[in-house]
C-alpha cells in the first residue's frame, strides 16, 4: 500500500530570535515568510517604492513553521515526511522530535517519522534558521571568496540571487517552498525512476533505470510502458536497483519549435507488489554537441536529431524574488510570451533554480529547449564540507529528475565563474583556495555521465573548452557579451565574431503600468524611489550614455521612459541581426534576459508584472525566420536574408534608396534563392548604397512580407520630416483598431495604452511606415478607452514626432 497525504494547511508563522512580537500569524505552504507577512498586513509590499531596505530584517530572523495534523494508524510499515523543497537551514521536529535537518533549497529530503507519530493530533514544526547566519559561519571557517556582492550567497545552497543582484533586490527568504506531505508504504516504493533514452532517428532504447527503497526482503516486480511497449524487471529479495529496457520502434520525433511536432509519450512504470506509479511523458529525439575543431577554433553547434539547430534564445531568472507564487498558469504564459517573440530555447540561468516540474513540462510541449546551468553565479566558491557534499546531493538529484524531459538539450556546469576567475581579479584574494573548479571540471561532469550520459554537458558559460584558453574566446565555446552595455556603443557587437552568445543584452525600462504600480510618488528618472529599482551598478548613467548619438537626449520622464525603452529594443536588435547574418559559423544568440523577478529597469523584455517591454516586439521582428537585415560587410552594405525554415525562401528582392520624404533616388531588383535554414548576402551595387545626402536618406529592402530599413545618419542628425499621419480608432471586441496612416515617414510607430489602462496590450509596434502607407494596430482593453489620447503623446510615439505637439 501507498497514501500520500498532503500538509498544506493550518500553518502558522513565528518569529524566534529576535524578539519582535510576531506570533502564530497564518503562512501560507508552499509559500514564504515574506509573502506570509505581506498577506497578513504586517509588513508592506517588498517590490514597492523602496520598501526593500526596511525589510532586510526577515533574512537575518530565525522563523519558525508549525502546524498540526490529525493521524492514525493505516498499518504501513513505513511513514515519512516528504518535502519537496525547504528554504534553507532547516530543523524538522515533530511532536518536539527532531525528525531531520537540511541546508540546501535545492534538494528534495524524505525523514522517516513512524516512530514519533501519534494517534490524533501530531504538531510539525520547521525551524529556519538565518541564511546569514548559516552562510556567515561557512564564509568565517572556509575564508573568504571573492564574488561581485558582499553578499554570502556562494557559502550556501540558495537561490543566489535571493541575496540580490543587478536587477533584483535582496530579499531572502525562509519557508516550506515546494509541497510537504506524509507519506506510508509497506513493502517497498520507488524511490527514483530515470529514463535514459537514446534515439538512433529510427528507434529508440528507453533504459528506466529503477531504484526502490524497501521495507522488507520480498523479490519485487517493477513493469513499465511506453508507446504500447511494455517490459518487467524483477528485483530479487535485497536488491534495490534494476534496469528495464523497452525498445520503441520507429516513434515519431520530437522536434524543436520551428523544426517539427513535439509528440509526448507517456511513460508509466508501475511497482506491481504495491500499485505505485509514476509517470511523465516523454519524447524521442536525440541531442549532440558539435564541438570540432575547424580552422578558426572550434564549432559550438547543438545538434537535435543530426539537424543543427540555429539557436534564437533568452536567459531566463526566476520569475518572482518568492518562486512559490509561480503558478502553472503564470509559467504557461510566460513561455508563450516566449515562443511568440519566436524565441526557441531557453537558458535556465545559474544563479536562480532548478525549476519546478510544471516549467520543464511546459517547455516539453511547447518544443522549447532548455540550457539548464548548475546553480552557480558570477563568485568563488569553496569545495569544503559540508558544500561539496551537498553540491554532490543536489546535482545528483537534479539531474536525475530532469531526465524524462525532452526540453532540456545540455548541462552547463556555471554562469561566469571561469571569466571572473581569469579577469575579475579573483586569483590574489583567493590565494590558491578552491573557487568551484573541482565541480565544474570533476564532480559536476562525473555526475552527469553516470546519471545521464544522453545529454551534453559544458563546464559552464563562457568557456572555452578548454581550461588554458580564455573563456570568453569568441572562436570557440560560448561568450558572453558585455562590453556593450557596461563600456561601449551597441553598435559594437559589429566586432564580435563569436560562435555562440550566451549572454549579451541592454537595459531598458520596465513599462509604465508596471512602474506606476510599483512607485507611489511622481515618476522621475532620477527620483529615488525610481533609482531604488535600477540595480546595475551605474545603471542609470550607462543607459542615458547608451543613447549615445542615437536618441535624443531626454528632458522629461515620458521621453527617459520611451526613449530609453526604444533604444534597448534597437541595441538588442543590432546584436541579433549581427550575429544570425553570421550563421552558421554564429549558432546561436541568447539575449540576457527574457523575464524580470520584479519591477525594474533591467534587460529584460517582459518586466515583472508580465507585460511586455518594446524590447519584446522587437525579439519577435529579429528572431522571424525569415529576416532581412541590411549589414556593412567590407566597406560596402550588403543585403542578408536569413532563412530559418525548412523550406526556401524565394522571391524578388527589391533594394530602394528613397528620401525622408519618400521620393526614390535609386532602385535594385533581383531574384533570389536563400537555401532552407540558410542564409544569403547579397551585394548591392553602390549606386543604390551610398546615399547623395545621408541625413536625408533610407535604404529599404523587401523580400516578401520581409522589409529592412537602415538609416544612413543617426536619428539626431536625420532631417525627418516632422512625422504627419490621420488616425482612427475603430471599437472592435475586446478592445480597439487604431489605424494610422502615414502622410509623412512615421519612424518606428508606437503605441502605449497602459498609460490609459494598466492592462491595456497592442499586438505590434516598432513599424516604420513610410508615406502613403498604413498599419493597424489592435488594442486589447476592457475599458473604455478615449480615441484622441489614444492616438496622442505619450501614448502614441513614433521617433520623429512632432514635438511642438507637447
Ligand atoms: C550576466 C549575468 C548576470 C547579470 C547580467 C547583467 O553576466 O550572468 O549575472 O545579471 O550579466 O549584468
Amino acid at each position: 500500500m501507498s497514501a500520500y497525504h498532503p500538509l498544506h494547511e493550518g500553518w502558522t508563522v513565528t518569529a524566534t530570535s529576535s524578539g519582535r512580537d510576531i506570533s502564530a500569524v497564518p503562512a501560507s505552504v508552499p509559500g514564504c515568510v515574506h509573502t506570509d507577512l505581506l498577506a497578513a498586513g504586517l509588513i508592506d509590499d517588498p517590490y514597492r517604492d523602496d520598501n526593500e531596505r526596511r525589510l532586510a530584517w526577515i533574512g537575518h530572523e530565525t522563523w519558525r513553521y508549525e502546524t498540526t495534523f490529525d493521524w492514525s494508524d493505516d498499518g504501513s510499515q513505513r511513514v515519512d515526511l516528504c518535502c519537496e523543497g525547504l528554504d534553507t537551514v532547516a530543523t524538522v521536529r515533530l511532536n518536539g522530535v527532531e525528525v531531520g535537518t537540511s541546508a540546501n533549497m535545492h534538494r528534495s529530503y524524505r525523514f522517516p517519522i513512524g516512530s514519533v507519530l501519534r494517534e490524533g493530533d501530531n504538531t510539525l514544526a520547521i525551524t529556519f534558521d538565518s541564511a546569514y547566519a548559516y552562510a556567515e559561519a561557512n564564509r568565517e571557517r572556509m575564508g573568504d571568496r571573492p564574488g561581485p556582492y558582499p553578499q554570502p550567497y556562494q557559502f550556501i545552497r540558495k537561490m543566489a540571487c535571493n541575496f540580490g543582484w543587478d536587477w533584483g533586490p535582496t530579499l531572502v527568504t525562509a519557508g516550506i517552498w515546494r509541497p510537504i506531505g506524509v507519506h506510508s508504504w509497506s513493502t517497498a516504493r520507488l524511490a527514483q525512476v530515470r529514463p535514459i533514452i537514446t534515439f538512433d532517428g529510427a528507434d529508440a532504447d528507453v533504459r528506466v533505470h529503477v531504484t526502490v527503497q524497501r521495507a522488507g526482503e520480498a523479490p519485487l516486480t517493477v513493469t513499465a510502458t511506453v508507446a504500447d511497449v511494455s517490459g518487467e524487471l524483477t528485483l530479487p529479495p535485497g536488491v534495490t536497483e534494476g534496469v528495464l529496457t523497452l525498445r520503441v520502434t520507429r516513434p515519431a520525433r520530437w522536434w524543436p519549435r520551428g523544426y517539427g511536432d513535439q509528440p509526448l509519450y507517456p511513460l508509466t512504470v508501475t511497482l506491481a507488489d504495491t500499485g505505485e506509479v509514476w509517470r511523465r511523458d516523454v519524447g524521442f529525439r536525440s541531442v549532440a554537441l558539435d564541438t570540432s575543431p575547424d580552422e578558426d577554433g572550434a564549432r559550438f553547434t547543438l545538434l537535435v536529431n543530426d539537424v543543427p539547430v540555429l539557436v534564437k534564445g533568452t536567459n531566463w531568472i526566476p520569475d518572482d524574488c518568492f518562486p512559490a507564487r509561480l503558478t502553472p498558469d503564470r509559467i504557461a504564459e510566460r513561455l508563450d510570451q516566449a515562443c511568440a517573440a519566436n524565441i526557441n530555447l531557453l537558458r535556465v540561468w545559474g544563479g536562480g533554480l532548478y525549476e519546478s516540474r510544471d516549467f520543464y513540462e511546459a517547455a516539453d510541449r511547447r518544443g522549447l529547449l532548455v540550457l539548464q546551468d548548475f546553480l552557480f553565479a558570477c563568485a568563488a566558491y569553496p569545495e569544503d564540507e559540508p558544500l561539496t557534499g551537498e553540491v554532490r546531493a543536489e546535482a545528483r538529484e537534479q539531474v536525475a529528475r530532469l531526465t524524462p524531459h525532452p526540453s532540456l538539450v545540455m548541462w552547463l556546469g556555471n554562469n561566469e565563474n571561469f571569466l571572473g576567475h581569469a579577469d575579475w581579479g579573483w586569483q590574489q584574494p583567493l590565494g590558491g583556495r578552491t573557487w568551484g573548479a573541482g565541480y565544474y571540471l570533476d564532480l559536476l561532469p562525473t555526475v552527469v555521465s553516470e546519471l545521464d550520459a544522453s545529454r551534453p554537458y559544458w563546464p559552464g558559460t563562457p568557456y572555452s573548452g578548454d581550461p588554458a584558453i580564455h573563456p570568453n574566446d569568441p572562436t570557440r565555446g560560448t561568450v558572453h557579451v558585455w562590453d556593450v552595455w557596461n563600456e561601449i556603443d551597441y553598435t559594437a557587437y559589429a566586432r564580435w565574431r563569436p560562435r555562440f552568445v550566451a549572454e549579451f543584452g541592454f537595459q531598458g525600462p520596465a513599462t509604465f503600468s508596471t512602474l506606476r504600480r510599483a512607485i507611489t510618488g511622481p515618476l522621475a528618472p532620477d527620483s529615488p524611489a525610481l533609482l531604488h529599482h535600477q540595480k546595475a551598478v551605474d545603471g542609470d548613467a550607462k543607459l542615458r550614455r547608451g543613447l549615445g548619438e542615437h536618441l535624443p537626449v531626454p528632458e522629461s520622464f515620458d521621453d527617459w521612459h520611451y526613449l530609453t525603452q526604444l533604444n534597448q529594443a534597437r541595441a538588442v536588435t543590432f546584436g541579433i541581426e549581427h550575429f544570425r547574418s553570421l550563421a552558421p559559423y554564429c549558432s546561436g544568440a541568447i539575449v540576457w534576459q527574457l523575464n524580470d523577478c520584479w519591477p525594474v529597469i533591467s534587460w529584460a523584455a517582459i518586466d515583472g508584472d508580465g507585460r511586455r517591454k518594446p524590447l519584446w516586439y522587437a525579439l519577435r521582428r529579429a528572431f522571424a525566420d525569415r529576416l532581412l537585415t541590411i549589414q556593412p560587410r567590407d566597406g560596402a552594405l550588403v543585403v542578408s536574408a536569413l532563412n530559418d525554415s525548412a523550406e526556401p525562401w524565394q522571391g524578388q528582392l527589391t533594394v530602394s534608396r528613397l528620401s525622408l520624404t519618400g521620393t526614390p533616388l535609386a532602385k535594385e531588383s533581383v531574384d533570389v534563392t536563400v537555401p532552407a535554414r540558410g542564409n544569403l548576402a547579397v551585394e548591392l551595387p553602390h549606386t543604390v548604397y551610398t546615399p547623395a545626402h545621408a541625413a536625408g536618406e533610407l535604404l529599404l529592402a523587401q523580400l516578401g512580407e520581409a522589409r529592412a530599413v537602415r538609416m544612413f545618419a543617426e536619428d539626431t542628425d536625420a532631417d525627418y520630416p516632422p512625422a504627419e499621419f490621420h488616425a482612427t480608432v475603430t471599437p472592435v471586441t475586446g478592445g480597439y483598431d487604431v489605424t494610422v496612416t502615414a502622410h509623412t515617414i512615421v519612424r518606428e510607430l508606437a503605441l502605449f495604452p497602459d498609460r490609459l489602462d494598466p492592462d491595456a496590450t497592442v499586438d505590434d509596434m516598432l513599424t516604420t511606415l513610410l508615406p502613403g502607407e498604413s498599419v493597424t494596430i489592435r488594442v486589447g482593453s476592457d475599458r473604455r478607452l478615449d480615441a484622441a489620447a489614444l492616438t496622442a503623446y505619450p501614448v502614441l510615439r513614433c521617433v520623429n514626432e512632432e514635438r511642438a505637439r507637447r
